[in-house]
């Protein structure tokens, strides 16, 4: 079996007494996931950079910010039977500091939302899944198959305390 390829998501999030209360999403403009809310990321470069880098690269490709410390919350693998070329394992950040205000770019258009009204509907079904116990300062590994029409068919979501 070939290994997944890997890819990023990074939220940038704002926090009120040491609660996460603020969390910019983009709204994606074209290709995968287009006219869908999420953090920002893509493909890792693997012959040339460090996940981690392409984490760093995507933000300012896609909404022209310089994030500083990145926090890892989540790895998250998603399957695709029906079109297996899409298969790929996220690794979900979250950063605290960054330079420049998050401004729009031809991928993305970023916006701020309250923790408490996310836009689910409008964002990767799964999100609603995994997302909301992130913001709550949980580390999770999880996996989803999807179905045709992104629906979530299989689900498997597990706490861990740390990466290996
Ligand atoms: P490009 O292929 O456009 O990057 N991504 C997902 N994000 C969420 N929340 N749910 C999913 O469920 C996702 N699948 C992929 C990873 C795609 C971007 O979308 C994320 C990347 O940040 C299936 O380069």
């Amino acid at each position: 079996m070939n290994e997944l390829r890997n890819a990023t998501l990074v939220f940038l999030i704002k926090k009120t007494d040491g609660q996460i209360k603020d969390i910019c999403l983009a709204l994606k403009k074209r290709g995968f996931g287009i006219h869908r809310w999420n953090g920002v990321g893509g493909k890792v470069n693997g012959q040339s950079e460090t996940i981690e880098e392409a984490a760093r690269r995507e933000a300012k490709e896609e909404i022209l910010v310089d994030v500083q410390q990145l926090h890892k919350v989540a790895e998250l693998t998603f399957y695709f039977p029906h079109h297996s070329a899409w298969d790929q394992m996220v690794h979900v950040y979250l950063a605290e500091q960054w330079r420049d205000e998050p401004r729009e770019s031809d991928e993305m258009k970023p916006e701020w939302f309250s923790v408490n009204e996310l836009p689910f509907q409008e964002m990767w079904p799964d999100d609603i899944f995994w997302l909301p116990d992130v913001l709550k300062g949980h580390l999770l590994k999880a996996m989803f198959t999807f179905g045709e029409q992104d629906v979530v068919r299989d689900k498997k979501v597990e706490m861990v305390q740390k990466f290996s």
